[in-house]
């Protein structure tokens, strides 16, 4: 069971001071309707819970390194790096070890303490390939930072052997609705991400699992994703809110770009339902002004990826964003972990 408890300490108009509990028992129709609260309202109710679970002002920088770019057999309908789409991004080897480090290195420099590694692969294979990537979370781990790797379906096996090497997080998106998600993705089933999400959590794994909106899905689609998210046995101690980077050659290169409103109710919604989560301010950070930003930290998004790159696509000037952390009051949130190296 997920559990916590938190008083809050700011007075809702029309309600009580109360515990807000961490629950998992929550309905669709209450889900739906935290996400259709006036707006206002839900900032601020998210805002109050934020600030009974966490210092509103620190926000995790983290770092994403793609480490096996591209040539993907999965038919993800937003991915630049699906083999099915010609998108320009070329397929590329596993980066080697030394590379690697060397970027999480420059990453802990910056002020990042989260370093994650994403892999193009449908999932993952006991080869040699695997063998290298436990070395490369080892030896990140080894430098006091989290380490979390996305590398498509796990076995328990596999996610045990992660576990020993060391890793902290491993993310793995339901990306959507359950009813939505054939329309996106037929190369995998929901059942199959369930299905990894369940062996993350079994080896004693962080989960990090969100999605993304503006693939062309309903608000009753994303109300689905959270309630899913925040029912599981336990809530995934991360949550990545996505808006789509839509990308030439995908077949969502046409969607229109989600409205700041709807990332804001994404977030509050999330807050509100999985208090003690960090809800993280993924992709399409790049297209958005710093006051909107803003408005997606005040309703509860504590953590950012930094640095000029996400994966494949490019993220917001990484001085700019210390501007932002200045001009806004924020402070980087310190390590978790204790510095070896
Ligand atoms: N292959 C692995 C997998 O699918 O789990 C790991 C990498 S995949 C790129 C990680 C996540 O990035 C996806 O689940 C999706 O939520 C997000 N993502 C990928 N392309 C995106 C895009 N164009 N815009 C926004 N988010 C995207
Ligand atoms: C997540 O939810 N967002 C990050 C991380 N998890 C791996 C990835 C975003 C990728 C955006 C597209 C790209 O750069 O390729
Ligand atoms: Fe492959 Fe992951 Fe992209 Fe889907 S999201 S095509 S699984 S890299």
């Amino acid at each position: 069971m997920t559990s916590g408890s938190a008083t809050l300490n700011t007075t809702i108009y029309g309600e009580a001071p109360h515990t807000v509990l961490v629950r998992n028992d929550w309905t669709q129709a209450e889900i739906a309707s935290i996400y259709h609260t006036p707006l206002m309202d839900l900032m601020y109710r998210a805002a109050s819970v934020h600030r009974a679970f966490h210092n509103p002002l620190a926000v995790q920088q983290c770092t994403l390194l793609s480490i096996k770019t591209g040539g993907c057999p999965e038919d993800c309908g937003y991915c630049p790096q699906s083999a099915h789409y010609e998108t320009g991004v070329q397929s590329e080897k596993l980066l080697n070890t030394d590379t690697v480090v060397t970027a999480a290195r420059l990453a802990r420099e910056g002020g990042s303490t989260r370093f994650c590694m994403g892999a193009a692969w449908r999932d993952v294979k006991d080869n040699a390939q695997f063998d290298q990537v436990l070395d490369m979370v080892k030896q990140v781990g080894a430098m006091g930072m989290e380490v979390c790797v996305t590398l498509g379906m796990l076995n328990q096996d596999q996610a045990h052997r992660l576990k020993d090497a060391g890793l902290t997080a491993y993310n793995h998106n339901l990306d959507t609705g359950e009813q939505f998600y054939d329309k996106i993705i037929s190369t995998r089933t929901y059942k199959d991400r369930l299905e990894t999400l369940k062996n993350v959590r079994i080896a004693g794994i962080n989960v990090c699992c969100g999605g993304i909106i503006g693939l062309g899905e309903t608000a009753e689609d994303r109300v689905d994703l959270i309630h899913t998210l925040c029912t599981l046995p336990e809530h995934p101690e991360s949550v990545p809110v996505n808006a789509l980077v839509a990308v030439k050659g995908t077949p969502l290169e046409e969607q229109q770009p989600v409205e700041v409103w709807q990332m804001v109710r994404m977030i509050a919604t999330a807050r509100i339902a999985m208090p003690k989560a960090m809800v993280r301010l993924s992709a399409g950070r790049v297209s958005m002004s710093l006051a909107e930003q803003a408005l997606c930290f005040f309703a509860g998004a504590n953590s950012i990826f930094t640095g000029e790159k996400l994966l494949t696509t490019s993220n917001c000037d990484f001085d700019e964003d210390k501007q932002m952390f200045e001009l806004l009051g924020l402070e980087p949130l310190e390590p978790l972990r204790t510095v070896v190296v």
